[in-house]
């Protein structure tokens, strides 16, 4: 299922110009284009859901998987070390209402 209003459905789809860094048959890998760490990676579903919350209740080894995507990313750029970040909510930052794993990583993070 996809949103055509959805702006990380149409990056998923190759619509919007994205930088891949992973992909595979339900999950998808891009630069943030807005870093804010030396490596800033979003991971998302290929399926549409709108928050982290929605996605824990509909699928949760896909959540698991995301984890697990970014464990992969983190050990290849900084030796496994890695934030994992999901907005949730306009009031915590939340702008693109597709579920993303905001992965920050690449360099020592401040506390
Ligand atoms: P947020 O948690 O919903 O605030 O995160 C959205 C992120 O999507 C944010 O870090 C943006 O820089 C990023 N982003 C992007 O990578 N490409 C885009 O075309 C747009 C936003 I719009």
């Amino acid at each position: 299922m996809s949103d055509k209003d959805c702006l990380f459905c149409k990056i998923i789809a190759g619509e919007i110009p994205s930088e891949k860094v992973y992909e595979d048959d339900t999950t998808y890998a891009f630069k943030d284009i807005n870093p804010k760490a030396k490596v800033h990676v979003l991971v998302v579903p290929r399926k549409h859901y709108a928050n982290v919350a929605e996605l824990a209740a509909a699928d949760p080894q896909q959540l698991a998987h995301m984890a697990q995507v970014a464990q992969n990313i983190a050990d290849q750029e900084f030796h496994g070390a890695f934030r994992l970040i999901f907005n949730t909510g306009i009031d915590a930052g939340q702008t693109v209402f597709h579920v993303h794993a905001h992965v920050l990583t690449g360099e020592k993070l401040d506390e």
